[in-house]
C-alpha cells in the first residue's frame, strides 16, 4: 500500500485510485501491463481537468439509452475495470439485469478466476467466463474467446477501458459497443457506437444513476422507448470525440 496519503495532497483523489490499480496487481486481478494503461488514462484525465465534461454527459445519456433498449446486453470486464470499480460493475449488471463476463487481453486462466472472484466478493451472483467453444470472428487475440450465453449472443457489449482490435470486431459481428475510454483517439473510442470520454471511476456511477432514472420514466410505456430511440438517433459519437479532443488541445 502507498504510505498514508494526506487528504490535503493536491492529487489525493488520483492517488487513491492509483492505489486500487496497484492493489489489483498484487491480488492477481490486474495484469502488470494494466499499470501502464492506467498511467495513459491518468494523462488524458489531466487534460480534461479530471472532471466529467459536457460531452461525457451526452455520451452517458446515449449509453444509458442504448443499454436500456437492448434485448441482451453484456458487461465485459477486464483486469483494470475489476480493480477500479467492482461494486459499480455489479450494480450496473443488477440494474440492467444482464450478465458480467470476464474477457481479458493478456491471457491467464488464473487471472480470469481472480476477476470473477473479485466480482462475486462484491455481490455478483454469477460471472461468465470465456470458453473455447464460442469464438468471435475477425479477432486474433485472446479476447476472441467468449461465452456462448454472454458476449457471443449479446446485441450490445459494454467494454470499458481497452484499446485494440476488439471493438471493431464486435461491430463486424453485428453488435453495438459502448465504451468508457479517456483517450478519444484510441481505436476503441473511434470504433464504438457510444464512447464516454471520462474516468471510469466518475462515469460509471453517473451511468448507473441515469439508467435507474430512465427505467423509472420508461415505466410510462412506449413513449419512454421512443424517447430513448430519439436520444440514440440524435447522438453523434464522432462529434463527442472531436469535442473531447478540442478540450484537451486547448489545455
Ligand atoms: O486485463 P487485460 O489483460 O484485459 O488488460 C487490460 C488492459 C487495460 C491492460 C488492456 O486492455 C490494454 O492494454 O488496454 P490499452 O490498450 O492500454 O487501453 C486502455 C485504454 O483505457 C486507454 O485508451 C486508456 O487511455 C484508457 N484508460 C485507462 N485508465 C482509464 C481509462 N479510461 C477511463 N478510465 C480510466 N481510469
Amino acid at each position: 500500500m502507498t504510505p498514508m496519503i494526506p487528504k490535503s495532497h493536491p492529487r489525493y483523489a488520483s492517488l487513491l485510485v492509483r492505489d486500487r490499480i496497484v492493489a489489483g496487481v498484487r491480488k492477481g486481478v490486474t495484469s502488470p501491463d494494466g499499470l501502464i494503461a492506467h498511467g495513459r488514462g491518468e494523462a488524458f484525465d489531466y487534460l480534461i481537468g479530471e472532471k466529467t465534461q459536457p460531452f461525457a454527459k451526452s455520451s452517458i445519456e446515449a449509453a444509458a439509452a442504448c443499454l436500456l433498449l437492448t434485448r441482451h446486453p453484456v458487461i465485459s470486464v477486464n483486469g483494470n475495470a475489476a480493480a477500479l470499480c467492482p461494486k459499480e460493475l455489479v450494480a450496473l449488471s443488477a440494474v440492467l439485469g444482464c450478465p458480467l463476463e470476464v474477457n481479458i487481453f493478456h491471457a491467464s486462466g488464473k487471472r480470469e478466476k481472480a476477476i470473477a472472484a473479485c466480482l462475486m466478493n462484491h455481490g455478483a451472483k454469477t460471472v461468465l467466463l470465456p470458453g473455447k467453444d464460442a469464438v468471435l470472428e475477425y479477432l486474433q487475440s485472446n479476447r476472441k474467446y467468449v461465452n456462448k450465453e454472454g458476449i457471443f449472443s449479446a446485441d450490445t457489449v459494454f467494454v470499458p477501458l481497452e484499446d485494440g482490435d476488439r471493438a471493431r470486431a464486435l461491430i463486424r459481428n453485428g453488435k453495438k459497443v459502448v465504451t468508457i475510454d479517456l483517450n478519444p483517439l484510441s481505436r476503441t473510442a473511434k470504433a464504438a457506437t457510444v464512447t464516454i470520454v471520462d474516468n471510469i471511476t466518475r462515469a460509471l456511477p453517473l451511468l448507473i444513476t441515469r439508467i435507474k432514472m430512465l427505467k423509472k420514466k420508461k415505466g410510462i410505456g412506449k413513449m419512454g422507448n421512443r424517447q430513448l430511440c430519439r436520444t440514440i438517433e440524435r447522438y453523434d459519437n464522432k462529434n463527442m470525440l472531436a469535442q473531447a479532443e478540442r478540450k484537451m488541445r486547448r489545455r
